[in-house]
């Protein structure tokens, strides 16, 4: 009897190892050995009491024992097949980058924000301290102290006409308010068939070359011809730098002499594009401090030039680095005595809080921020949009 129960238990356990080894072959040797999984259910012993006596010899199997023994193997059998992991499929390629979008590229002017707006809701009602609050995250972010001052007045006559009286709509109204001051044709002035002129002013290191090499790219990529006018003879690295913006765009460029006369290289480039029918003309030009007398009348000079036939000057964007906050109003407003501002590319955004800036230029200068740097790669240059952008400071 023990005998017969032992080989019936040996029969289980060969049967189990053969199914797993064929199992483990099926699934093919460069897959890792399956994980541990629950053993077959084990044969209960059979109860002595219980377990009829065999009546043949003692090798021989009842038909109670074979029937278990096959059970046991169908058990075994049935053990469902490990399913092999899927491959991972390939990472896709790397999408053409898409535009950034300003929630994702504001995140320093939003962090600065939410703590005082977080002040401002976490208040039952409106009190003094949720005009400190207001005032201080408008004054910490460069909006400046005039427009500061005047944001706030307008938003305290609202808040009494309309009888606002939660934190909430408060904030909704200076939201709205902050839209509407940011209103205004962004539009840069194109006129198709024509001559474009588009000169690039700004002091150093703000990012018009790098501007007009993404502009550059976007317009090539509109199809229009593109002309570079490496109007920056200060440095023979200036015109390096765009000559292999030029490159990577397909457009021409036009540069002269280190320390030529920077009129000349925008006269050069027009008589050029006229001559080839271009689209538009990009001219850079030296940074140059406003507060430098000389220099500033060597850029009206430039600016004389841009203007007379042939072509048309139809944009002077002034590019600041928002970076440098309020001393960006102080630029505006002397590069646009000098030489007659159509629009602002507000660069940089991306590193820093004092976004505000934007706010004091459209509001005090009425100059239309038209375009804003979100970063470095040419995608990251785009139009400015007032709510996406009093959105994402918001949060
Ligand atoms: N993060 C960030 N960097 C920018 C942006 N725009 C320009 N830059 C960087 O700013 C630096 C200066 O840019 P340039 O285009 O050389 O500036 P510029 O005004 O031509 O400088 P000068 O010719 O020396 O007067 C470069 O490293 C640019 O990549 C932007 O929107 N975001
Ligand atoms: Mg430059």
């Amino acid at each position: 009897m023990t005998l017969v129960l032992l080989i019936a238990l040996l029969v289980v356990v060969l049967a189990s190892a053969t199914a797993v080894t064929l199992t483990r072959r099926r699934r093919g040797p460069e897959l890792e050995p399956p994980p541990p999984r629950p053993a077959p259910p084990a044969v209960p012993p059979p109860d002595a009491a219980t377990s009829p006596t065999p009546a043949a010899p003692e090798r021989e199997l009842t038909p109670e024992q074979v029937a278990e023994i096959e059970r046991a193997l169908a058990e075994a059998e049935a053990i469902p097949e490990e399913v092999a992991e899927p491959e991972p499929e390939a990472i896709p390629e790397a999408p053409t980058r898409l535009k950034p979008s300003f929630r994702d590229r504001l995140g320093k002017a939003r962090t600065l924000f939410s703590s005082y707006l977080g002040s401002v809701r976490s208040r039952e009602k409106i009190t003094d301290e949720t005009w400190d609050d207001l005032e201080e995250a408008l004054i910490l972010a460069d909006v400046g102290m005039e427009t500061t001052t005047a944001l706030l007045d307008d938003l305290r006559d609202k808040v009494k006409a309309e009888s606002i009286s939660s934190p909430d709509s408060l904030v909704d109204a200076l939201k709205a308010d902050l839209v509407s001051r940011l209103a205004g044709n962004r539009v840069l002035a194109f006129e198709p068939g024509a001559l474009n002129v588009w000169l690039f002013v700004g002091v150093n290191g703000v990012g018009k070359t790098t501007t007009i090499g993404k502009l550059g790219l976007q317009a090539a990529n509109e199809g229009r011809s593109v002309i570079m006018a490496a109007g920056d003879t200060f440095r023979a690295a200036a015109a390096d730098q765009l000559q292999l913006w030029a490159k990577r765009v397909g457009a021409d460029l036009v540069r002269g002499a280190e320390g030529g006369d920077p009129g000349a290289v925008v006269f050069d480039a027009k008589q050029r594009g006229a001559a080839r029918g271009t689209d538009l003309v990009l001219a850079d030009t030296a940074g140059r401090l406003h507060t430098k007398i000389n220099l500033m009348e060597e850029l009206k000079k430039v600016r004389r030039v841009a203007e007379r036939a042939p072509g048309t000057l139809n944009e002077v964007l002034l590019v600041i680095d928002a970076t440098t906050g309020q001393n960006g109003l102080v630029q505006a407003k002397e590069f646009a005595a000098a030489v007659g501002v159509t629009g602002v590319v507000l660069t940089k955004l991306d590193g820093t809080a004092k976004g505000g800036i934007a706010l004091a230029i459209q509001t005090e200068l009425g100059i239309p921020i038209k375009l804003v740097g979100l970063g470095e790669a040419p995608e990251d240059l785009i139009e400015f949009n007032a709510e996406e952008f009093v959105d994402a400071i918001f949060g």
